[in-house]
């Protein structure tokens, strides 16, 4: 298939264009940079700094013999974000060109507004570009699992039947965020529904939880290959953090109670999924909504296991309770659904100690980089 990558530079973005391309797959990627910039703007740069997308594509055709067509560009552009379309004529696009930090979208008034507008800019342009030029491809969008929130009900996998007095009918499931990142991918969905509505586009929305993990099948034998690793509070997602404090010997941060529950997944199921989506669409007029997480665990579980597996390799792991600076639930009900996935043929890659241990070690490698500064910002929603 023709595949369409927006975000291409992103942590999840560049192993999924070499992962389809190793899989037979024609892909192109488009990406304008934000993640890099606000990183550099935040003082948050990755555990390592990885090639800009022109040398990457090009150690990728070295190593592989695969191609990857680059553009570099914004696609809150109306102009370059139909050009793209018009040129690629993509079957599928994979939608992951946004904003995607929570604690980045509350830092204040210009930060909220750039997610706003660059998330749903973006994800309208997609739409009106789809519809003009190729208005059988299927969008693949990547939403968030915190779509959801933590209701006090078990979370369906996006939709959810309401009988009420005596009728019936299927609505999305309730949504309640808790940032305002989470709440424009909320907001997207809304979008691509209005349009699947009104348009009969196909369209499959995944929503993920935190991903964690670096190398995948196409990357571990060249560093070079690697997706670029955030470790800070802004921009680091919590396993990741937690990996790279336990090699710095700096304590956990375990924000609160640490009984906060989410769904997590490797990064190479990330992409397993995202391929399972492409290769089996939706149909045209329906808006699919899959759950895209393996394995629940609480911020006391993950901190647990690295402080266990981060002892059997020699790291003196500290656990420290911190305030939270985010306002969400620390003690609540969790139970989603998650499936479909797994029917449609994901075979979980489940944190085991040997996994977890391989992380620790790789992140181990780069330790000389870690910046101890990134690890608390303070970046309070209140
Ligand atoms: N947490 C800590 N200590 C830390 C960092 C986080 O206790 O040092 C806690 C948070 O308070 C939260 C949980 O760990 O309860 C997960 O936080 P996170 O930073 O790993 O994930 P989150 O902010 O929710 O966002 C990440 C990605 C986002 C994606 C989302 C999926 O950045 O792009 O949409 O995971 S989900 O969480 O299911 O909404």
């Amino acid at each position: 298939m023709r595949v369409l990558i927006l975000g291409g530079d992103g942590y999840l973005g560049w192993p999924t264009a070499m992962h389809l391309t190793a899989c037979g797959h024609e892909v192109a990627i488009a990406d304008n940079y934000l993640r890099r910039n606000i990183c550099r703007e935040t003082n948050c740069d990755p555990l390592f700094l990885v090639p800009n997308l022109h040398d990457r594509v090009n150690i990728w055709q070295s190593v592989s013999g695969r191609q990857i067509d680059l553009t570099i560009g914004d696609l809150r552009q109306w102009d370059t974000m139909a050009d793209l379309i018009a040129r690629v004529k993509p079957d599928a696009v994979i939608h992951y060109a946004e904003q995607p930090s929570g604690p980045y979208s509350m830092l204040g008034r210009r930060e909220a507004a750039l997610t706003l507008n660059n998330n749903l800019s973006v994800t309208f342009n997609l739409i009106q570009a789809v519809h003009a030029v190729v208005p059988d491809a299927h969008i693949v969008k990547l939403g968030t699992m915190g779509e959801y929130g933590t209701p006090n009900i078990d979370i369906e996998e996006g939709w959810i039947d309401i009988e009420h007095k005596g009728r019936r009918q299927k609505f999305l499931y309730p949504r309640q965020a808790s940032s305002l990142y989470h709440t424009t991918k909320i907001l997207d969905t809304d979008l691509l529904w209005f349009y699947v509505r009104m348009w009969k586009l196909r369209v499959t929305d995944l929503m993920q939880g935190p991903v964690y993990g670096l190398a995948t099948t196409e990357s571990e034998n060249d560093e070079r290959l690697l997706p670029f690793l955030n470790y800070d509070e802004i921009f680091g997602t919590v396993l990741n953090r937690f990996m790279v404090q336990a090699v710095a010997q700096f304590p956990l941060t375990v924000y609160g109670k640490g009984n906060q529950i989410r769904g997590y997944l490797n990064l190479r199921d990330t992409l397993t999924c995202v391929r399972l989506a492409v290769e089996k669409p939706a149909a045209t007029g329906e808006l699919r909504i899959l759950n895209q997480f393996t394995e629940t665990f609480s911020v006391n579980q993950l901190a647990e296991r690295v402080r266990k597996v981060g002892r059997k390799l020699g790291l003196n792991v500290v656990i420290n309770s911190i305030e939270n600076p985010r306002i969400e639930a620390e003690d609540h009900y969790y139970n989603p659904a998650h499936q479909a996935l797994l029917e449609m043929g994901l075979t979980p890659t489940y944190l085991t100690d040997d996994l977890l241990a391989a992380m620790i070690e790789r992140v181990r490698s780069h330790r000389d980089n870690i910046v101890a500064d990134r690890f608390v910002r303070r970046a309070k929603w209140a």
